[in-house]
């Protein structure tokens, strides 16, 4: 089953052209399928619109009734995605403004059955780019992205900061047993839980590739929420608990995994 999950706040004019290239893309594959929205405290017709396609397509609503952040949806909908799925499976996160193309979801799944546990779709790949992105704000992405290859190096990853994934089911289940509620822990820090789930997940030892893809920013007409300094804030601060030299993420995380691991028998 592949299980697709979107985070959404406020979403209403992208949602319907991004739910039938979605049905288009899914229903190529054969595979079962399960839509998972989560609605953070969307103040538009999101609401009303999700109602209208749960009824034509296999899609749960996750309601959150105030705005709780991208970091707080990403943890429940991965927990329920979890909870539904099975071993197996496939669990593809993008994100519902109409910018992530569902056409690149054959490709991601083609590479996950290459034996990889993580998939981005990735600008930087050749092939891959963006367009309608403002300069100010590619050259912020650029810098993000060179910040994080720096200080977070993960084989086979160039681009850290697009949401567009796919993630083998067994592999989530795994960093969830272990991290508990601390798979994503930095919740209040706008979108720097797209970053902390790769860094979480190479600690556990995931292998990750990329595809390219042609991230469509010219398509976007729903208002970007990217709080650039509270997400920036959250990367120096990630930065700080990944590499403090006592107890940080880096060797506490190994140390303690070894020793889950071993109580759960997995040796
Ligand atoms: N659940 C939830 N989703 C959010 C929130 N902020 C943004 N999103 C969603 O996360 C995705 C990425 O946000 P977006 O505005 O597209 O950021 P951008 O593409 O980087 O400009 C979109 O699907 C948004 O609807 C939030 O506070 N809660
Ligand atoms: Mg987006």
């Amino acid at each position: 089953m592949i299980i697709v999950i979107l985070p959404a706040y406020n979403e209403e004019i992208s949602f319907p052209p991004l739910m039938e290239k979605l049905k288009h893309a899914l229903d190529g594959t054969n595979e079962d399928y399960r839509l998972l929205v989560c609605n953070d405290g969307s103040t538009d017709n999101t609401s009303k619109i999700l109602e209208e396609y749960s009824a034509k397509f296999p899609l749960e609503v996750i309601e959150h009734p105030i705005n709780r952040g991208l970091g707080e949806s990403s943890r429940d909908l991965f927990e329920r995605a979890v909870k539904l799925g099975k071993k197996g499976d496939i669990i593809i996160r993008m994100d519902c403004d109409d910018t992530h193309e569902p056409k690149y979801i054959p490709n991601i799944i083609k590479k996950l059955n290459q034996g990889y546990d993580v998939v981005v779709a990735s600008r930087f790949e050749k092939g891959g780019g963006q367009m309608g992105v403002n300069g100010y704000r590619a050259v912020i992405s650029r810098c993000a992205n060179l910040f994080m290859k720096i200080f977070f190096p993960i084989q086979g990853l160039r681009e850290y900061s697009c949401g567009y994934r796919g993630y083998r089911y067994s592999k989530i289940k795994e960093a969830l047993g272990f991290y508990g509620n601390n798979f994503i822990q930095l919740k209040g820090l706008g979108f720097t839980c797209t970053l902390e789930k790769l860094v979480k997940l190479k600690l556990i030892g995931a292998s990750f590739a990329e595809i390219p893809f042609l991230h469509r920013y010219d398509q976007k007409q729903s208002e970007s929420k990217m709080v650039s300094s509270v997400t920036t804030l959250g990367y120096l601060v990630m930065t700080i608990l990944y590499h403090w030299p006592w107890g940080g993420w880096k060797s506490a995380i190994k140390k303690n995994l070894d020793a889950w691991k071993i109580s759960n028998d997995m040796y």
